[in-house]
């Protein structure tokens, strides 16, 4: 059962004028589509491994086999991360969070403009590529801000993300060229609070 490329949500221009339709066409059919089959490509050495759900083999990193752990952190973590940024966004996004997940937020952060602040220095003092994330940590119970590079998965340390800004530059380079604190400011109007709520009430049921 090899890993697939699941269809966007929503149409690529959907989320015009803050993502446009060009960037959401190349960064999820192609850059997302390498991830998937790289990583199919590198678990036809682990046939054992080829049946696992992609949350389950990221968490369990460790008994990956050392020949192919790289491409399985890279690619695995690709294809996880971009399956969660296209659904913590959508058309009619933005607003602040209310219900559960803001008062999730209000009890980690503060208040709304805080975790909004600190997403973002994550996000520009994140050398090069990566990701700045929003995680629930089982073990406090509470949601972090966390930047990881390159495509490392939160889920490899035991954190559930529930919302994350991809800040490698295929993610925004056609419209905000080198302005990545632009695209950070305009990528909150496309965050989807209903799903990153649900992903959050699940993490906390432990799901
Ligand atoms: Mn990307």
């Amino acid at each position: 059962m090899a890993h697939a490329l699941s269809a966007l949500p929503y149409a690529f221009d959907a989320l015009e004028p803050h993502i446009d339709a060009k960037t959401m066409e190349i960064h999820s059919q192609k850059h997302h589509k390498a991830y998937v089959d790289n990583l199919n490509k590198a678990l036809e050495a682990a046939p054992d491994l080829a049946g696992q759900d992609i949350v389950t083999l990221l968490r369990g990193i460790a008994s990956v086999p050392a020949a192919i752990k790289q491409a399985v952190i890279n690619n695995g973590g690709g294809h996880h991360n971009h399956s969660l940024f296209w659904e913590v966004m959508g058309p009619g996004g933005g607003g602040e969070p209310t219900g559960a997940i803001g008062d999730a937020i209000k009890d980690a952060f503060g208040d709304f403009a805080k975790l909004k602040d600190t997403v973002k220095n994550n996000g520009l003092t994140q050398f090069g590529s990566g990701w700045s994330w929003v995680v629930y940590n089982p073990t406090s119970g509470k949601l972090e801000a966390i930047k990881k590079p390159n495509q490392d998965s939160p889920l490899m340390e035991g954190l559930v993300p529930v919302m994350g800004v991809d800040v490698w530059e295929h993610a925004y380079y056609l419209k905000y060229q080198n302005l990545r604190a632009a695209y950070i400011d305009a990528w909150w109007n496309v965050v989807n609070w209903k799903t990153v709520e649900a992903k959050y009430v699940a993490a906390k049921a432990g799901k």
